[in-house]
């Protein structure tokens, strides 16, 4: 089971007796009050969980096992002649804490090629969902329907103990990231009737193949996109809807798929994951609204008619962050690198100089900044994967990833069942009525 992890995550990195020593120093210690906004308030800044993948600071961003993006960028290993990391190397550190040696990185690419057929039922309940079904709501089905095979379903069921738990959520994880290509190169070539999916090749890392799977890997630049791309949307600390479905899910010991599924249909949603598609709709709403070349007056307005028509401005704004997303930094210096003069990548460029000045005027964001979902589907339509319906899907993919290792986790540490209190408004009105 641990030829892969040599060093077994939980016997080197033993982090039980860690997390004991934490509880009994720190256990009864508060983190702050908690007032009745937060119940009304979606939770915002409630400490609740813990997630030790990443962490998000408001003004500097993500920093998965501590290291930022660009120092990811710069110590993960990459694929030869290319200079993003590898998924791969970034599952590693998340789970483990350390960054893997080239080698090891390898390693993992073959074991999950090696994993990435989809049952045979999977493909045809895939082929039988009409193309009018949104990609997302297909990518949830076939993952739910993945836990046919789950390993940890199968012990639990044959009883083993709670000790045993997190191997084989660790054998259920790798199998769900290893068959995510096929699942989302089959919804591709369906829903936009491409032709047959072709093989994964076992030689090729896990984005050469996602690439290949949707018919671009004969352009390097876009492989090396999906390198990126993966990387920066693997892991966003735990609060966020996706993450924390999925946390959630598996608390009741649903196996991953189970819990990815539910985690999907969160990443779904337009104010989450779905953003990605919003934003591109958006920019080519405003393209057919006020021509391709517009100027910084008409974009003005056209933004200020969103508001106006009490929508979202797509792809800004952050329930966390309070700067510009390094993720959408990231995304900003490839393109500066590999498109700069795409006429697309120059109106984000310019909806990134108007729209944080207009969401100060209106006053109500907190973070008037981009976030990463402003940026990713220019350079998907750059490579000509223009279909935004499917943009959901790949934010899908490379989040389980981050997901994956905290399950991992969750199930080694013996995560209780989450299980929050709720009120309602007429409690809340009597506990405080004459305070
Ligand atoms: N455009 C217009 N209004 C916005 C806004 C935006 N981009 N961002 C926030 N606001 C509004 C909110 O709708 C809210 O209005 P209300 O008081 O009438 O309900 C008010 O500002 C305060 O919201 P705020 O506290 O700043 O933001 P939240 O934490 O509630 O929500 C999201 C955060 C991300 C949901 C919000 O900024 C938004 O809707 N953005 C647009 C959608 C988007 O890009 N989502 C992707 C986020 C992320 F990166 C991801 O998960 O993928």
């Amino acid at each position: 089971l641990f030829l892969l992890f040599p060093i077994g995550p939980v016997s080197e990195l033993n982090p039980v007796p860690q997390v004991k020593a934490i509880r009994a120093e720190h256990g009864k210690k508060s983190f702050g009050p908690v007032v009745v906004d937060h119940l009304y308030g979606g939770m915002r800044g409630l400490p609740a969980l813990i997630w030790d993948g990443s962490v998000l600071d408001a003004e500097e961003g993500i920093r998965f096992r501590g290291k930022t993006i660009p120092e990811c960028q710069l110590l993960l290993p990459k694929a030869p002649g290319g200079s993003e990391p590898l998924p791969e190397g970034l599952f590693w550190l998340l789970l483990t804490g350390e960054v893997p040696t080239p080698e090891q990185t390898k390693e993992l690419s073959r074991d999950w090629a090696a994993r990435a057929a989809i049952p045979e039922f999977v493909e045809e309940l895939l082929d039988r969902c009409p193309t009018t079904l949104h990609p997302m709501s297909q990518f949830s089905l076939a993952v739910i329907a993945l836990n046919h095979n789950s390993s940890f379903a199968k012990a639990y069921a044959e009883g083993i103990s709670k000790k045993e738990y997190w191997g084989y959520v660790f054998e259920d994880c790798m199998d769900l990231i290893a068959k995510l290509p096929n699942i989302a190169g089959r919804i591709f070539r369906n829903v936009y009737g491409l032709g047959k999916v072709p093989s994964i090749d076992p030689t090729k890392d896990y984005s050469w193949n996602l690439a290949h799977l949707l018919g671009f890997s004969d352009n390097e630049d876009f492989v090396e996109l999906m390198r990126l791309y993966i990387t920066i949307h693997s892991d966003h600390e735990g609060g966020n809807v996706s993450a924390h479905t999925g946390k959630l899910v598996g608390s009741a010991l649903s196996d991953p798929f189970l819990a990815y599924g539910a985690a999907l249909n969160g990443l779904a949603g337009p104010l989450h994951g779905l953003a990605n598609q919003e934003v591109l709709v958006w920019l080519r709403k405003m393209q057919s609204k006020i021509g391709e070349d517009a100027s910084d007056e008409a974009v003005k307005e056209y933004v200020w008619s969103t508001l106006k028509g009490g929508q979202v401005v797509p792809g800004y704004g952050h329930a966390v962050l309070r700067k510009t997303d390094p993720r959408y930094i990231a995304q900003r210096e490839f393109a500066l690198k590999h498109l700069p003069n795409d006429p697309l990548f120059k109106l984000v460029g310019q909806v990134y100089s108007i729209v944080p000045g207009i969401l100060l005027e209106a006053g109500k964001a907190k973070n008037p900044w981009p976030n990463v979902d402003a940026h990713s589907g220019v350079l998907l339509t750059y490579y000509g994967l223009n279909q935004m319906q499917y943009y959901t899907v790949l934010f899908g993919v490379s989040r389980a990833f981050g997901v994956a290792a905290q399950l991992i986790w969750d199930r080694a540490l013996g995560a209780p069942l989450e299980r929050p209190k709720s009120y309602s408004s007429e409690a809340i009105k009597s506990m405080f009525a004459g305070k």
